[in-house]
């Protein structure tokens, strides 16, 4: 039996270490992955952290992006796919939404919708978050999220509040040195 190709959508977030090497890395491990085709890299953005009190501009700022791919793996073995690459980028969990080195997110896996107590996907905080939405418009001008529209329609909505990478960072996060000024 000839496996099903997928479009997947994945999304990279980090903000603590060497965050732009990090993800980089992570991205040449999963673009390199058996069952992974296709793989195009947002560029990323620097983006203030969420924190579930809300946006906090003085916790270490994040850098995110997106990715585009195609997969033959199912959405459980993408998932432990990304988070093999996650815990081999030193990813430990013990706060939600905690400072972490690299956490990748499945937001979107073709047209299926799949919730179990693994995974839930279409991922469903992408809609109302900057940091997913303005490198993937930067990406993908058209891109359309399931099931809330197109992408430049939600951005505008939230509103973006993110900056191009290289931005002035008076906070540098902890572990990375300051850019030379
Ligand atoms: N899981 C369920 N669905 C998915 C999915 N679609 N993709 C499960 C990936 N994982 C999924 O995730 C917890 C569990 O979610 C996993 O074990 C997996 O089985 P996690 O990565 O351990 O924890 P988390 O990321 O802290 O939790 P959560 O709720 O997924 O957080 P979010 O919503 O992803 O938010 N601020 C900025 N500026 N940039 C960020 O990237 N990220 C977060 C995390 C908070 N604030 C941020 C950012
Ligand atoms: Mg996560």
């Amino acid at each position: 039996m000839i496996a099903q190709v997928v479009p997947v959508l994945l999304a990279f977030g980090a903000n603590l270490g060497d965050r732009g090497e990090t993800i980089r890395a992570a991205q040449d491990e999963l673009s390199a992955a058996p069952g992974i085709s296709g793989f195009v890299a947002s560029p990323l953005r620097e983006t203030i952290a969420l924190t579930p009190e809300g946006p906090d501009p003085d916790a270490p700022r994040y850098l995110n992006g997106v990715a585009t791919a195609r997969t033959t793996l199912s959405p459980h073995e993408l998932l432990d796919l990304v988070q093999r690459v996650e815990a081999a980028h030193g990813r430990t969990r013990e706060v939600r939404w905690g400072a972490r080195t690299l956490d990748i997110d499945i937001i979107l896996f073709g047209g299926r919708v799949v919730q179990d107590e693994r995974l839930t996907v279409p991922h469903p905080r992408a809609h109302e978050r900057d940091f997913v939405l303005s490198p993937w418009l930067a990406l993908d001008p058209d891109a359309v999220l399931m099931g809330h529209g197109r992408v430049a329609e939600l951005l505008e909505r939230v509103g973006d509040t993110t900056l191009p990478l290289g931005a002035s960072d008076p906070a540098p996060p902890a572990g990375e040195a300051p850019h030379a000024r």
